[in-house]
């Protein structure tokens, strides 16, 4: 996570988001991935064209029985929940929104090039996620329902390989927050119930029942959506929810907060292990 957040905002268009992803494809591909790219111009809902690429690292892609899982790896442009206004228009550290995920990923990564799994495995790292309608214009959401996950849309429409269907997908996103809780959130709900009682169960038995509550969460507008909706792969999405902050998603959320000081390993490490039990435990 330090690495990504190093390079600067990861927002796309810029140096810092090109270098990082020069580095994502460069790091997976040292662990033995046969890693492909998408790059894809991509129109925001403001007009601005994104020079976005998705990342797919393929492990084991000779298996037919396969596994996905993702994360966002840009960040958003503007801290437009930040409490200075000044801030609104400045892109955001992104260390737990956009950092977080893609660090347990790179992690799993290296888990898998020293112990295969039974089946195949794809880490899919989507980009142009946090592009979306900026607080400023939420009076224009009703014509712009799809200003976010622009990344995740377009890989749902046109995956890496044609007809793809792994038995399931799994998201992170915003997983590093110190006394995280992962409630079921509720497209992962309507879409992909056993992958979310699965997941919750192997949680349990390898002891992080604290992080994942069995509370069911609200709906979340995130990359899954467009994963289930558009490309019909249940997709379940770990998402960090806290009802106490104002947009939920802990007060560090969208603001110039959201650095390294918000990453906590121990909500990294439960998240990681819970995904590691439950891909290593299917045959
Ligand atoms: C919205 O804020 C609409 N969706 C949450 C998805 C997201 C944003 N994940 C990270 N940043
Ligand atoms: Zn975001």
């Amino acid at each position: 996570v330090a690495r990504q957040v190093a390079f600067g905002p990861r927002v796309p268009g810029t140096a810092n988001h090109r270098k990082c992803g020069d580095w994502l494809v460069a790091t997976l591909r040292s662990m033995g991935a046969d890693v492909v790219t998408q790059q894809v111009d991509l129109k925001a809902y403001n007009g601005d064209i994104l020079k976005a690429r998705n990342i797919i690292a393929q492990f084991q892609p000779e298996k037919q029985e396969r596994i996905m899982l993702c994360a966002h790896w840009d960040t958003r442009p503007w801290a437009d929940s930040d409490p200075d206004k000044a801030n609104h228009y400045k892109p955001i550290p992104g260390a737990n929104d956009g950092g977080s995920g893609v660090g347990v990923l790179l992690e799993i990564a290296r888990q898998l090039s020293m112990t295969p799994t039974a089946t195949g495995i794809d880490i899919v790292l989507f980009d142009a996620e946090d592009y979306g309608l900026h607080e400023n214009d939420v009076t224009r959401y009703a014509s712009n329902r799809h200003s976010w996950a622009l990344g995740s849309q377009y890989w749902s429409y046109f995956p890496h390989v044609a007809g793809y269907s792994p038995r399931f997908g799994i998201l992170l996103d915003i997983v590093g927050a110190p006394n995280s809780v992962f409630c079921q959130e509720y497209y992962s709900l309507h879409y992909a119930a056993g992958v979310v009682r699965k997941v919750w169960r192997w949680a349990e038995k390898a002891g992080y029942s604290a992080y994942f509550s069995s509370e069911e969460g609200g709906a979340i507008t995130d990359d899954h959506l467009y994963v289930n909706s558009t490309a019909g792969i249940p997709c379940i999405d770990i998402i960090n929810y806290d009802p106490e902050s104002p947009n939920g998603f802990g007060p560090h959320h969208h603001t110039m907060k959201d650095d390294m000081d918000w990453i906590d390993a121990g909500t990294l490490k439960a998240v990681g292990q819970t995904v590691l039990t439950v891909i290593y435990n299917e045959k």
